[in-house]
Order: C-alpha cells, then structure tokens, then sequence
C-alpha cells in the first residue's frame, strides 16, 4: 500500500456503505467524551468530573464494513467568562452546521437547566441535520424520574429520535450507534480503516497531562492551565523523551501546580507519563516545567500560542 488513498481501500466497500460526521453536542460534563472514547475503545478525549475538559473539536473515526462514522467531540457549551470559553463555545457552535447528525447530550439523572434550553435553541437555529436526543447517565436515574426527567428533555428540543443510554455502563451504546448509521448519507470512507483521530500524539500527549491536572488539582487552578509539549525524540527504541510546558496564570498556582517539594508535579507527571506511555506504546521519559503566561486565557495573542486559535477578526 503506498498511498493514502490505497489504505482507505474504498473498492471493496458495499455499495451501499453510509458516512459521515456526527456532531456531540452538549453542555458541559454530559459524558460526550466518555461515549467517543466508550465507542472507539481507545482514549482519543481526555474526560474529567470537572465541566470545561474538552477545549477543542476533535474527530473520534469508528470504522464498521457497513460505515464509517466521524465523531465530532466538542466543548460543552456553557456562558463563557473570558476568550478561552468564547473559544470553545464557538468551536463547539460552528460543528452544528457541518454535522450529517447532531447528538444533543444530556444528563438525565438531572432535571435540564437553562444551559439545555439555549443548546436546544442552538441546534434548531443552527442545525439542518436530523438530531438524536441522547439521554446519558441513565445508571443515575432512579426509577420514580425515569418519566418526569425524559419528558422535562422531551419537551425542550425538536429531535428525529432519542436514545436513553449510559456511556460509562454500556447501556444501549451499541443500539445508539445502529441509530445513528441508519442516518448517514450513502458515501464513501474518509479515513483509513485503522486511523482512530484526526489528533496528533503530540496534542493527545499535551491532553493526557492536562487530565492528570483536572485529576489532582482543584477549584479554579485547572481550568487556568494549558500544556504545550515540547521536545519530542525518541532516544532509544524503547524511550521516548517528551518536554512539556504546564502553564498558568499566577505565580500562586504555579506554587498549587509544583506543590510542596515538588510533589504535585511529580505526581501529575507519573501518573500523565503511564498514560503516554500506552499512548506510544513505549517507555516515556516525561519531563515538565511550570511557567506563568498572566491572563493568559484572555489574551488573544496568547490563546493563539497555546493552540486556541481564534477566527482572525475582521479589519
Ligand atoms: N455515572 C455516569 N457517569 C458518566 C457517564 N458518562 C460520563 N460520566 C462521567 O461524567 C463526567 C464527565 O464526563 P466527560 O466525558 O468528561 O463529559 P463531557 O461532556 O465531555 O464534558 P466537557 O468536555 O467538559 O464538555 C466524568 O466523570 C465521566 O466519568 C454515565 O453514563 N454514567
Ligand atoms: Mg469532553
């Protein structure tokens, strides 16, 4: 096989395979990224308790002989505080129109709030696609809400099908996935059988830290964080050396980030180096540095050097 093209292998597909990009849509800690990951069986999306992980959009590929879907994970739409979520809500708005289906996410353990209410009018301005109400966490639904619960969602979006499931447990993963085929255009793969994301290990790399930090740190300090990786160079067969940047905003969290000895760090950085590690497949030698960019997150400029970029305004 010497072309990408080739790899596809699209001559052999069924003439009726179906594909397409399916747009995850919600607010935040919903559980989009927990069901990406559910279904491709690998970590493409960091995931944490916390709202705001997802900062970016990224491609989830599930390939079946029948299909292939492009998962659209996207940062849950919230009201943003400063240009890191102006950013992210904007990400996640503009993959509403590009989607062949939308799933709107919710948490049905949970009665909607009035984040649910402008995603739902979100999707019906935005949207032309057919819209799956996905109504996850169903494992912490008791059953005296199972009825008030579905129907407050019901009510709120105009969607083509819903679907109660549990992203974590496995319920109905797999009867959501057959919806979802069932509403794709007839067309060809758009990535290699064996590709699972458009994202490239550096950025998976930077992820994985960024989730030990939501992991170990609280409060404001982890949402103040982004990570850059640096050097990368495989210095044995067996032994990738990766350098990163783990930057904030304020001196004082630099001091929360590298902790007392420099405990916090060390364990961020373990914890982050057994996760890289699977992700290349091989002993990684991690090493990390705090540094502080002030406000960071509402400088443009900055945002665009930590690899939130921003549409370029218009003049
Ligand atoms: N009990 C339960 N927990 C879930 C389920 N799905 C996700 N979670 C948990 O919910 C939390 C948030 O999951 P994420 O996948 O990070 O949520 P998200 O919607 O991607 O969040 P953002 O990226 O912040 O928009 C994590 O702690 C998950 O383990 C579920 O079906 N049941
Ligand atoms: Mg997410």
């Amino acid at each position: 096989m010497d072309n990408d093209a080739s790899m596809i292998l699209n001559d052999e597909l069924p003439p009726d395979h179906r594909s397409g990009f399916v747009a995850v849509i919600g607010k935040p800690n919903v559980g989009k990224s927990t069901l990406i990951n559910a279904w491709l069986g690998e970590k493409v999306a960091i995931v944490s308790p916390k709202p705001q992980t997802t900062r970016h959009r990224l491609r989830g590929i599930l390939t079946r002989p029948d299909a292939q879907i492009i998962f659209v994970d996207t940062p849950g739409i919230h009201r943003p505080r400063h240009k890191l979520g102006e950013f992210m809500v904007e990400t996640a708005t503009k993959s509403i129109p590009d989607a062949d289906v939308v799933l709107f996410m919710v948490d049905v353990s949970e009665m909607p709030t009035a984040e649910d209410e402008q995603i739902a009018q979100l999707i019906e301005d935005r949207g032309q696609s057919p819209v799956i109400l996905v109504l996850n966490k169903a494992d912490l639904l008791p059953p005296d809400k199972v009825q008030p619960h579905s129907d407050a969602y019901f009510e709120l979006v105009q969607y083509d099908e819903w679907m109660m499931i549990s992203a974590t447990r496995g319920d109905n993963r797999d009867k959501l996935v057959d919806m979802i085929v069932a509403r794709l255009p007839e067309g060809p793969r758009y990535y290699p059988p064996d590709q699972l994301t458009d994202q490239t290990m550096r950025f998976i790399a930077a992820e994985l830290i960024r989730e030990q930090v939501l992991r170990f740190v609280h409060q404001e300090v982890p949402h103040a964080v982004a990570v850059a990786v640096g050097e990368w160079k495989q210095r044995r067969e067996d032994l990738t050396y990766i350098g990163a940047t783990v930057y904030v905003e304020k001196d004082s969290q630099k001091g929360i980030i590298i902790g007392q000895g420099g405990r916090m760090l060390k364990r961020i950085g373990q914890a982050a180096r057994g996760e890289i590690e699977q992700l290349v497949g091989n002993r990684v030698y991690l090493e990390l540095w705090v540094k502080v960019r002030k406000k960071w997150r509402k400088d443009e400029d900055e945002l665009r050097r930590l690899g939130y970029a921003l549409p370029r305004k218009k003049s």
